[in-house]
């Protein structure tokens, strides 16, 4: 961990009692007996609706024997359920959004871990998402190898006044070549490589079926196959952020997986079937558990 770039500031305090942490958006607080079987959490599983965070955790205590499953009071916000050392919870759509999940996440494992830098080392972090794919068929699970903005550049944020906030927003490639190793025998294709967090579904992922329309099909087809030629494989909305902050405080080990839903090189609209919409999704969790089992279970 980087403890320079942790808020010791504020986080200090809560671990000696001098104050509470309010987990404003998921309704609890460090002060929480809720919390108290979390202490053991070794991994820390987001994606962006509240429904599959649900059917994550009822899988993960599936193969778990059955284990108790915490559920958070409050899910106006983001869904959250904690079972056998597996922390779910949503983190809705868009960096903005992702982010108050993530630091609000972050805060908490802190806590949890009684701020002991050995400890949070050890948790693993994943988002399990969906993706448009670039020169990828629907169907394909992209783990990610790098997050980058639309600028193919690292993540950034305003710095008002003054500038700009780079943030490293590359992946461990540890990580996610033993996700890959472990999914091996999949009917359904796993690949790594770039992926794209576009701060808008439409126009910053170069929709032309958009309410506002920007972009022209060559300047579209432009910025697709620039981003192909750069190792980009899919274009999501929250990844890059993720990295640069997961990374900003030095935790290890973290990884996104995202199956495709269309390839962007053929479309815009997303037209796959329900049925279809179900398996691809259903195959992002099989990769996300194919690791975990690799990882928790043996
Ligand atoms: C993927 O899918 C969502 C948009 O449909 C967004 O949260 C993302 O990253
Ligand atoms: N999610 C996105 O952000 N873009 C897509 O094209 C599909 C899902």
């Amino acid at each position: 961990m980087k403890t320079e770039n942790i808020n010791h500031e504020f986080l200090d305090g809560v671990l000696d009692g001098g104050h509470a942490d309010v987990y404003y958006h998921f309704g609890v607080s460090s002060e929480d007996a809720l919390l108290e079987p979390l202490r053991d959490v070794k991994a820390v599983i987001m994606a962006g609706s509240g429904g599959r965070i649900k059917e994550f955790a009822d899988h993960w205590s599936s193969l778990n024997g059955g284990s108790e499953i915490v559920a958070f009071p409050k899910e106006d916000r983001f869904v959250t359920r904690y079972t056998a050392g597996v922390l779910f919870a949503s983190h809705g759509m868009g960096m903005p959004s992702a982010s108050i999940a993530l630091q609000e996440l972050m805060r908490m494992v802190f806590f949890l871990k009684r701020g002991d830098l050995a400890a949070m080392d050890e948790v693993f972090w994943a988002r399990v998402g969906t993706s448009g794919g670039v020169g990828l068929p629907g169907g394909t699970v992209v783990v990610t190898s790098e997050g980058v903005m639309a600028d193919l550049k690292p993540y950034r944020l305003l710095q008002g006044g003054s500038g700009t906030y780079w943030f490293d927003s590359t992946f461990p490639a540890a990580v996610y070549d033993a996700i890959i190793a472990a999914n091996s025998h999949t009917d359904f294709e796993v690949v790594s490589g770039k992926t794209v967090a576009g701060n808008e579904f439409f126009l910053e992922q170069f929709r032309l079926d958009g309410a506002l329309r920007l972009e022209t099909e060559d300047s579209k087809m432009e910025w697709l196959q620039w981003l192909h030629d750069n190792g980009v494989r899919n274009i999501e909305m929250e990844g890059a952020m993720m990295a640069g902050y997961l990374n900003h405080w030095g935790f290890p080990k973290f990884a996104m997986i995202c199956c495709t839903l269309l390839n962007r090189l053929e479309g815009d609209q997303v037209t796959a079937t329900p049925e279809q919409l179900h398996k691809f999704s259903e195959d992002s969790g099989v990769v996300l558990f194919n690791y975990l089992k690799s990882t928790l279970l043996s």
